[in-house]
């Protein structure tokens, strides 16, 4: 297949590099010309932790293109699909130009983003677009601008997201579209785990949830998401989150039988010694995915006429704790 892949963090260059060596024709969007540079000479590098043998493709196998602002770049000639690897605010704010060229076509698109407001976006900038939510467990880590670290393997699941919630279009769901098919075909030869699924939706406000819950707050305290779990006021205002957004998602109709109380101290649990995407963001003063996901939480609710105090003040917190680039 021939594939675009927007983005060139940890799970960017994971998907690219397994995908380059069975066989596809990758493109990679980079956000820097350095990047670019360095993987044309280096190649890109899959590593593994439990000591696998490492993938390593040559700079000359795929190509890579920056997204760069100034002058800026569009996806001329797109491949068979494209891939968005990149964070929520890296999409709405640098790629609608980018992705432009698209507005004309039936272009096949995944999004892997944390959170909800990016399929909306895209929905009315590429009304043609089939596009396809994809939510990921595949654990990786980015070493160098070349090297991504494989830290475990999880699951892909790709299907058609009704967010915000409409259940006409959950029932009319069509998963038969040739190109996802090829897509998961290809990343099941790439060595993934993936499949076509229509709970997609379940998925996504189940990671919704847990990211609602643990990110914001490992940011706010600056603590791994174990340490979470270490004073009782901690876990009382993790409660409180969780609480005010299983209100909402009672309200839309979300069923939750896997979006239990214990399922998110279970993820705390699992991933006790990791910085948080929100944490690292923040560590790193970028501006952060809040209002994908806490706001997500506040929008649904106001839909619904529930109020979620505690949601709206600690998106306030962490909108203030970074400065949005621009
Ligand atoms: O998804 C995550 C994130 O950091 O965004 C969790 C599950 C909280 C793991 O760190």
């Amino acid at each position: 297949m021939r594939i675009d892949i927007i983005g060139a963090g940890s799970l960017g260059l994971l998907l690219a590099g397994k995908l380059i060596s069975s066989g596809n024709e990758v493109r990679l969007w980079c956000r820097s010309e350095q990047q670019c540079r360095e993987l044309t000479s280096n190649g890109l590098t899959v590593s593994y932790e439990d000591g696998g043998a490492a993938i390593s493709v040559p700079g000359d196998s795929f190509s890579a293109e920056p997204v760069s602002k100034y002058p800026q770049r569009q996806l001329i000639n797109p491949g068979d699909i494209t891939l968005i690897t990149v964070k929520q605010m890296v999409l709405h704010n640098d790629l609608p130009e980018i992705l432009r060229p698209l507005q004309a076509r039936k272009a096949e698109i995944i999004c892997f983003q944390n959170g909800c407001g990016h399929l909306e976006m895209l929905r009315e900038l590429l009304p043609q677009a089939s596009l396809w939510a994809a939510v990921t467990t595949e654990a990786a880590k980015r070493k160098t601008l070349t090297e991504v670290i494989h830290a475990g393997r999880g699951e892909i699941c790709i299907g058609k997201s009704s967010h915000p919630i409409n259940k006409n279009e959950l029932n009319s769901q069509d998963l038969n579209n040739g190109g996802a098919i090829s897509f998961v075909q290809a990343l099941a030869a790439a060595g993934f785990n993936a499949s076509l699924s229509k709970e997609v939706d379940t998925i996504i406000y189940r990671k919704l949830l847990i990211n609602a819950v643990i990110n914001p707050l490992t940011a706010i305290w600056r603590v791994p998401n174990g340490e979470l779990l270490a004073s009782p006021e901690r876990v009382q205002l993790m409660k409180e989150l969780y609480t005010e957004a299983v209100r909402v998602y009672d309200a839309c109709g979300i069923t939750y039988e896997k979006h239990t109380w214990e399922a998110i101290v279970e993820v705390c649990r699992a991933t006790s010694g990791n910085i948080s995407s929100m944490l690292a963001d923040v560590l790193a003063s970028r501006e952060t995915e809040i209002r994908w996901i806490n706001g997500s939480i506040v929008n649904m609710g106001r839909q619904r006429g529930i109020e979620v105090p505690l949601h709206r003040y600690i998106f306030g917190l962490v909108e203030g704790m970074t400065v949005r680039e621009r």
